[in-house]
């Protein structure tokens, strides 16, 4: 499926279909801006990691955690404006083949956090072809909500890695994440350590 076929659908809904999942303390990476206010909003967790100033870095962090905590599932949610400025990740991702690792992005189009400016996947970039290419052969686009839930079941119950491509819209975040890094840090690393599973 091509990304013309997938619906187009609201970011926070899906970050909440995806949080409902989670039974076995998951790690998850929410990228810069938008992405991490969702999961915020989806349930503070302390087994997620919000990254709160770089573009492109969810990916290498969830690299990180899942060659660290093998046993552990672990999700990287990344904007389709911060994934195309760390593009490489995708290749270290497929060439490290982490089983427990899922790369979601959520594709709007558009820088939408700092004034909705375009970005390449609305002209010619398919970033699920992209995954594909760089050698991640469990790439798919979500065609709608219920497709969405199918993948991430796949992802957890199936050996990745994997790489979901979900287009959204521009609706606003559903919440704002508590700016503080260090609280941030430390309650993620308490977490894969083995603390609780709420905030
Ligand atoms: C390296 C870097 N360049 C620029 C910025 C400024 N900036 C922060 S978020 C953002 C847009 C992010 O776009 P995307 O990942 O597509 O997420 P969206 O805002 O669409 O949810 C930009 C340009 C930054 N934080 N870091």
């Amino acid at each position: 499926m091509r990304r013309s076929d997938a619906k187009v659908m609201n970011r926070a809904d899906l970050t909440r279909r995806l949080v409902a999942k989670l039974a076995n303390e998951e790690a998850v990476i929410g990228g810069i801006g938008n992405t991490h206010f969702d999961l915020w909003a989806a349930g503070q967790r302390s087994h997620n990691f919000y990254m709160l100033g770089s573009m492109g870095l969810a990916a290498p962090i969830a690299l990180g955690t899942a060659i660290a905590q093998p046993q552990r599932k672990v999700f990287c949610l990344e904007g389709d404006g911060s994934l195309l400025m760390q593009l490489g990740s995708l290749g270290t991702i497929a060439t490290v083949n982490p089983k427990n690792l899922t790369v979601i992005v959520w594709d709007n189009a558009a820088y939408q956090i700092t004034g909705g400016q375009p970005t390449l996947t609305g002209s010619t970039v398919d970033l699920v072809a992209m995954a594909k290419g760089a050698g991640l052969a469990r790439a798919a686009w979500a065609k709608d909500e219920s497709h969405f839930e199918a993948l991430v079941d796949a992802a957890l119950a199936n050996d990745g890695p994997m790489f979901i491509g979900a287009r959204t819209g521009n609706d606003p975040p559903a919440g704002v994440t508590e700016r503080d890094a260090n609280k941030i840090r430390t309650r993620f690393m308490e977490a894969m350590l083995g603390g609780s599973s709420r905030a």
